[in-house]
């Protein structure tokens, strides 16, 4: 069995990362924990590039430009779309992940949905660097896995 693998070195890779303006104050941790990972396999901060949305509806449209611009290995999205504090949670979360995913499948660059999607603000911090992790570092380990898979997939004959 060939069995076919991808490391976590970001050497190389050009990313670019979409955060949210709404929940800034969590969201702010999730970007650093997405760079500090980042750095921390490897990469240079020269080569990330931070774009600001409004808010989590308006991440797909933004990512796909970046996606189709040619210039990044991978788009990581991050933000908050916290429960207790709107009544359209489902839109907005539920849009933002099905056009994230289709933004990937259309322009064939790894998108990441680093969206912490939670009931409560407290379990939003828990995600962003406190309890449970950091679901921003979580969310560019994921691309940068994709973008070297794909990349080991195109010099693969099967690829
Ligand atoms: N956007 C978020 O990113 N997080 C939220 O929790 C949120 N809430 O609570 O409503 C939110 N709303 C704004 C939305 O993403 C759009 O910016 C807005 O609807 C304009 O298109």
């Amino acid at each position: 069995m060939q069995r076919i693998e991808a490391n976590l070195i970001a050497t190389n890779l050009k990313i670019a990362i979409v955060n949210t303006r709404w929940n800034h104050f969590i969201v702010d941790r999730l970007v650093e924990g997405a760079e500090t990972a980042f750095v921390q396999h490897g990469g240079k901060r020269e080569d990330l590039t931070l774009v600001t949305v409004p808010g989590a509806f308006e991440l797909p449209l933004v990512a796909k430009k970046l996606a189709e611009s040619g210039h990044y290995d991978a788009v990581v999205c991050l933000g908050a779309v916290i429960k207790g504090a709107t009544d359209h949670y489902d839109f907005v979360a539920g849009n933002a992940a099905s056009g994230l995913a289709r933004v990937s499948l259309e322009t064939g660059v790894p998108v990441a949905f680093g969206i912490l999607t939670t009931d409560t603000t407290e379990q939003a911090i828990e995600r962003a660097g406190t309890k449970a992790g950091n679901k921003g570092g979580e969310a560019l380990l994921a691309v940068v896995e994709t973008a070297n898979l794909l990349k080991q997939l195109a010099k693969h004959p099967a690829g």
